[in-house]
């Protein structure tokens, strides 16, 4: 009894101690105009610890992120778009003041 209760105890913090729960974010990158937003959305996304890789497609307009869903939210991805002057909400992220290529 008491080995099954160790052998429990220990393969859940095994488990806890390797699990980093990988977890994948699409993110809508709306209003990319120009070829220096996904790269400004891209480097500002892998700032933020706990994210393992990021692609911005700028075809699709979409920012797949990569992360560790135990150090990083969704929303703090979004975050870090808007610290980087991309203004953005969740679940989408738009940058809007990119450049004045709109007229
Ligand atoms: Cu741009």
């Amino acid at each position: 009894m008491r080995s099954i209760l160790f052998a429990a105890t220990a393969s859940l913090l095994a488990l806890a101690a390797s699990a980093a729960t990988p977890k994948t974010a699409v993110l809508d990158v709306q209003n990319m105009t120009c070829g220096l937003c996904p790269v400004t959305v891209k480097k500002a996304l892998e700032k933020v610890p706990g994210v393992a890789a990021v692609k911005v497609d700028f075809e699709t307009k979409t920012a797949t992120v990569s992360f560790d869903s135990e150090k990083v939210a969704a929303t703090q991805l979004v975050k870090a778009t808007t610290d980087a002057g991309s203004p953005s909400t969740a679940p989408k992220v738009t940058m809007n003041d990119c450049d004045p290529a709109t007229t």
